[in-house]
């Protein structure tokens, strides 16, 4: 359905003509068609697109809840703004001045210190025509490759290792093999979590075709790993030895295609003497796992009709990432499982447009279309296509050594876009204080509840999802289009706007005092399109060429695949197919990946191995999906995850307050115990900030140190130290209103306390537990104007001074409205239960807070976990229904459970394998 025939689909409701808008989800790489339902100038609903051949239709929770987090302009960045001065505050002013102002302090930086002076911090979020600007104008007029992304902290050993290995970046392989793959081998991959739309369809797969063997490389028993055929829950970082061990096994077995390695490769023969090293016995025993789970991983694999690897940040979050990618693309390339249906190394790309950011060149060490700066031809070719001259050979600043030399005074200026490295960034101490420092910092952003946004000397508000337009490029290096629904609120503007304008006037301001023509012959683009049609020329002749694909192709056949010559019908949907790579003999290359660990494995003073990652309904620093409370439901607070045993041996019990700390820093956070972690082993996931928390989330623990490749960062594996928080003084309190609100009210105050946490319910409640060493009297009353407590219809207060309790409620009627506890906090579950369930107060109300006061002293209210967010069916409920002895197809047909977005039934069906039917 064209653009046009979409649009036609408006009809007309209530007087206002409703509109559909076709585009692309702004989360994962998996990178679903979305049909954006307007009214009225809002985005009113969402559908998956029926025709986009990635989803077919299918959305998954986040995607889904997009309408839900567009629906307000509280908390979105609206005005550009500015503050002279560090001690003042920003204040609200025009694009004009703003712009200017970028642009003159830019150009003074530039002359006084030199190009490298400057820096660019961008994102695998913003579109490939945002990203374009920024590289041009970084490389092309400032001629600094101080350009860094996100994607640094993402997949750049991905790119480091397809380059080594295959001879250029870029998966040879597409979704149609999720389908077509027999053994399917994820490693250090959450897909139900992390992509989960494509992970339908491997559920699909696997339910039309038993025989589809399943392989889990991951130290945590994921969904996938539960529901997995082998499960290899290796120790953290050891992913190196286990490949090397299943390829000595599949040489010993013979089960190496030989004729595939003679033709088509490289290096064999000293790979084959390095793995000689690694038997399946010493690799088991490296890894934690059983040797006769490593030897059939390695039959499956080898001997299947197709084998197919996908992988994500288990692998490329470490500092020997390229080598893990490496030794999985040595088994590939020993097997010949690669450039055939259903075969082939996939890494998954986390962000919507990480691909598209390769594609233009937008990191440190890159140039525009896979050309690389180090390349005096390459150089050359964009000066060309550019029209300019004198490109840096010098490579830029890669993420982590751009904040240090930031914080060393060897860059003066940063420009932040779509990424929130205060939160992001391992160590973020340092990256504080590299902000502190700064002379000076721009932050471009939708939206205000960040933790990088109080560093902004300018505050540029960027358009979003819903109202932007251009391209992304998804993890099977198909480009869609994104296209706006509404106008984006305030004086928003669209990234590569604001980029191209700050261009035009730098470029202006550069050519010296007596060029006041302010027309530019490098920024003179009008609109994503032109853009993207200069980036198509710079492409030609390119492993990635896309000179056969115009935005007016894009409309009339849809998202289509890279490469997409002139010639061409259509895009290529595998490479490598004739066995010819993209190296200069045209062989592929094995790489020798020695074993060699973490950057800081454990030890006596830092005993448990910290791994990080997602949570099913949450986004990254949850700027987004934290504007809409059901996603929530599944996990609303923060907490570190821990073994039962390793619990019990430190006397934790859930819900009890602990240190975490390591050698960079520390945060106090609940445990929770889960039988899914190895002993020695506790988790945290990534998403919680300052924002929620009292700290800046688990990255304060996190380590700095780097891939020496890719120059990834190991945000996956640190040591840590797991203590009882001793913080005997406790507050609970509570409130139900408008949730985007109240957390801006309330989350100035979190800093102040040791422990401080915000957590959010279904029916928009917001909870903040807090403790100390002792109590604040101030602090609390600050809270409670900040809740607006005394907003509620009445507040009744209760003291008990022997006991060293308050207890205020505020009430609406018969209803419980909210309330705050300190002291003795045991009422707290049962006052949450009652404002939950918002049935009437009957008897009289000094009694409520004797409600469940015979419970223990706990710091956190139990839970009800909410499994399925489109049905809002809880996992009590769900477990009821299991033990009368209902199965998956009865549950959904009873309950709903499942049967809308399926994010879900992954974990459904670990009940259903796990509660036993009464
Ligand atoms: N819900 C949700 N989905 C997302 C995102 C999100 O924020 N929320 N973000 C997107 C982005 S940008 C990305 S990059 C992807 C990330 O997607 P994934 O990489 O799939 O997700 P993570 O949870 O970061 O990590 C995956 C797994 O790696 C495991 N792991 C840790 N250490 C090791 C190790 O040494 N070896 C192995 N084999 N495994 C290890 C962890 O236990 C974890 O289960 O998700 C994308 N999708
Ligand atoms: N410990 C630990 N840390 C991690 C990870 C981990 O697994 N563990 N994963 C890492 C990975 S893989 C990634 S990708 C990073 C992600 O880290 P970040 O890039 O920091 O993640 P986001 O929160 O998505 O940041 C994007 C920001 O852009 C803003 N934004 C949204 N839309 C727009 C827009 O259109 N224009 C502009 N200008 N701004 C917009 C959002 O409000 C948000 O603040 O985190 C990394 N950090
Ligand atoms: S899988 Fe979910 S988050 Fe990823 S693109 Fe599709 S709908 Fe968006
Ligand atoms: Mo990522």
């Amino acid at each position: 359905m064209s653009e046009d025939a979409a649009a036609m689909k408006a009809d007309h409701q209530g007087g206002f003509a409703k509109t559909v808008t076709r585009s692309t989800c702004c989360y994962c790489g998996v990178g679903c068609g979305v049909l954006i339902e307007s009214q009225d100038g809002r985005i009113t609903g969402i559908e998956g697109d029926p025709e986009h051949p990635a989803n077919f239709g299918r959305l998954c929770t986040k995607g889904r809840s997009l309408p839900l987090t567009a629906a307000s302009e509280t908390g979105r960045a609206l005005r550009p703004e500015l503050r002279l001065t560090r001690e003042a505050r920003r204040e609200p002013t025009d694009w004009s001045l703003a712009l200017d102002h970028v642009a003159a302090r830019f150009a003074d930086v530039i002359e006084r210190d030199g190009p490298d002076a400057v820096a660019f911090y961008i994102s695998g979020q913003l579109l490939t025509e945002d990203y374009y600007v920024f590289n041009k104008l970084a490389k092309g007029l400032i001629r600094t490759n101080n350009i860094d992304t996100n994607s640094r902290l993402c997949m750049s050993s991905a790119v480091t290792a397809y380059k080594k290995a295959l001879g250029a970046d870029g998966p040879p392989t597409c979704y149609e093999d999720l389908e077509l793959a027999r053994t399917v081998l994820f490693a250090g991959s959450n897909m139900p979590y992390a992509h989960p739309v494509l992970f339908r369809r491997l559920e699909e797969a696997k339910a039309n075709d038993a025989s589809i063997k399943w392989i889990v490389v991951d130290p945590r028993r994921t969904d996938v790993a539960a529901l997995a055929d082998l499960h290899l829950a290796i120790t953290p970082g050891t992913d190196v030895a286990l490949f090397n061990g299943m390829l000595h096994h599949m040489i010993w077995e013979g089960l190496v295609e030989r004729d595939f390695v003679a033709a088509h490769t490289a290096g064999f023969d000293e790979l084959k003497a390095l793995v000689r090293g690694y038997t399946p016995n010493m690799a088991a025993q490296i890894c934690g796992v059983a040797e006769t789970d490593l030897l059939r991983a390695a039959e499956w694999f080898a001997a299947s009709p197709a084998a197919l690897s996908l992988y994500c940040m288990g692998l490329n979050q470490s500092s020997r990432g390229t080598d893990k990618n490496l030794a999985l693309i040595n088994l590939h390339l020993a097997t010949g499982q690669i450039g055939k249906p259903g075969a082939g190394p996939f890494s998954l790309t986390g962000q919507p447009n990480a691909m598209g950011g390769r594609e233009v060149g937008g990191m440190a060490t890159m140039l525009a279309a896979h050309r690389d700066i180090g390349n005096a031809e390459h150089r050359a070719q964009v000066e060309a296509l550019w029209g300019v001259s004198g490109l840096s050979a010098r490579p830029g600043l890669p993420a982590v050594d751009m904040f240090d030399a930031l914080a060393e005074g060897k860059i003066k200026a940063v420009w932040i876009a779509c990424t929130n490295p205060v939160h992001s960034m391992p160590d973020i101490e340092r990256v504080r204080k590299a902000l502190r420092k700064a002379e000076f910092v721009v932050v471009q952003e939708s939206f205000l509840q960040t933790d990088t946004v109080p560093y902004a000397d300018v505050l540029l508000p960027a358009s979003s999802w819903g109202e932007k337009a251009g391209t992304v490029t998804n993890s099977e290096r198909r480009i869609s289009r994104v296209r706006a629904a509404v106008e984006p609120p305030g004086d928003a503007r669209p990234d590569w706007w604001i980029a191209n304008e700050i261009a035009r006037r730098l470029e202006a301001r550069l050519a010296g005092p007596q060029a006041h023509d302010c027309t530019s012959k490098l920024f003179g683009f009008a609109s994503p399109k032109d853009v993207f049609d200069e980036h198509r020329t710079l492409t030609i002749g390119r492993d990635l060429d896309i000179e056969g694909l115009s935005y007016d192709r894009l409309e009339t056949d849809g998202p289509q695949q890279w490469p997409f010559p002139a010639d061409a019908a259509s895009g290529a949907a595998r490479r490598y197919t004739d066995g010819v790579f993209a190296t200069e003999d045209g062989r592929a290359r094995f790489h020798t990946t020695a074993y060699q660990g973490v950057a800081e494995p454990a030890d006596a003073r830092y005993p448990f191995r910290l791994l990080t990652g997602r949570l099913r309904d949450q986004w990254h620093g949850m700027s987004r999906t934290a504007r809409a409370s059901a996603s929530f439901n599944h996990a609303p607070e923060a907490a570190l995850s821990m073994r039962p045993e390793d619990a019990v041996r430190r006397g934790f019990k859930d819900g009890d307050l602990v240190t975490v700390t390591s050698r960079r820093g520390k945060l106090v956070l609940p445990v929770e115990t889960t039988d899914d972690l190895p002993s020695g082993t506790v988790f945290a996931a990534m998403h919680w900030s300052g924002q929620f928390l009292a700290s800046g989330g688990i990255n304060e623990a996190t380590i700095g140190a780097v891939d020496p490749d890719s120059k990834q960062p190991e945000l996956k594996h640190a040591a840590v130290r797991v203590e009882a928080a001793k913080l005997p003084w406790r507050l609970v309190a509570a409130k139900r209103g408008d949730v985007l609100a109240l957390r801006e009210a309330v989350q100035p105050l979190l800093a102040a306390r040791r422990y401080a946490s915000i957590r959010v319910e279904a029916d928009d409640l917001v909870v903040v537990s807090a403790a100390d060493v002792e109590a604040d009297a101030q602090w609390t009353e600050r809270l409670h104007d900040a809740l607006g407590l005394a907003r509620g219809d009445e507040l009744l207060e209760y003291r008990d001074a022997r006991r060293g309790r308050a207890q205020r409620v505020a009430w609406n009627g018969e209803l419980v409205d909210g309330f705050l506890l300190t002291g003795d906090t045991s009422p707290a579950a049962a006052l949450i239960e009652q404002i939950r369930t918002a049935a009437p107060w009957q008897g009289p109300r000094h009694a409520i807070v004797l409600l469940g006061g015979d419970t223990p002293v706990r710091s956190l209210a139990p839970r009800v976990r909410v499994l399925c967010n489109c049905k809002q069916v809880t996992q009590p409920q769900i477990e009821q229904a299991i033990a009368t002895g209902a199965g998956l197809d009865e549950l959904k047909a009873t309950l709903g459970c499942g049967t809308v977005c399926g994010s879900c039934v992954p974990e459904i069906k670990r009940l259903l394998n796990t509660t036993a039917p009464a």
